[in-house]
């Protein structure tokens, strides 16, 4: 069974409850939910996973290159513009990379403009809301290659 790993970065634990003008009104467990429910239906298995640390993220990153993790949909909040460290853990990781992002941070201040995750990721996605992950998933299942 293909096996895809959602991570979550810091302060989206929040999600729901603050700032939904910028970040929708749905709550994490919400958005998990319904990536389990989408997977389900494929055949495939979603693990998601919240983190307000970096090391932490780091090493479900590194547990993923062990255990036939074979995608990491990632939404790595403030660590996106400021992390080499999860940007060399994610270049170490050798399955499919996608970055989701909630709100179109090209649309918002200069300094979410870079991230360093997307030197390594095979897609990104930015202002859909919760649907992006459900996109980046979407995406994952339809290039399954038969027998992988
Ligand atoms: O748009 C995104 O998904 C971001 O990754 C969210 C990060 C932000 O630093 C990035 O630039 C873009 C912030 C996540 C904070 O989430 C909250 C949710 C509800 C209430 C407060 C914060």
């Amino acid at each position: 069974m293909n096996k895809v790993l959602v991570l979550h970065g810091p302060n989206l634990n929040l999600l729901g409850t603050r700032q939904p003008e910028i970040y929708g009104d749905e709550t994490l467990a919400d958005i998990d939910n319904g990536l389990r429910e989408q997977a389900v239906l494929a055949g495939w298995e979603v693990t998601c996973r919240q983190s307000n640390h970096e090391g932490e993220l780091i090493d479900w990153i590194h547990a993923a290159r062990l255990d036939a993790t074979a995608a990491i949909i990632i939404n790595p909040a403030a660590y996106t513009h400021t992390s080499v460290a999860i940007l060399d853990a994610l270049n170490a990781f050798e399955g499919r990379v996608i970055e989701v992002h909630l709100s179109n941070v090209h649309k918002r201040e200069a300094f979410r403009h870079h991230s360093y995750v997307s030197l390594r990721a095979d897609g990104v996605i930015a202002g859909l809301g919760s649907q992006g992950y459900q996109a980046a998933l979407s995406a994952l299942i339809a290039s399954e290659k038969p027998n992988a």
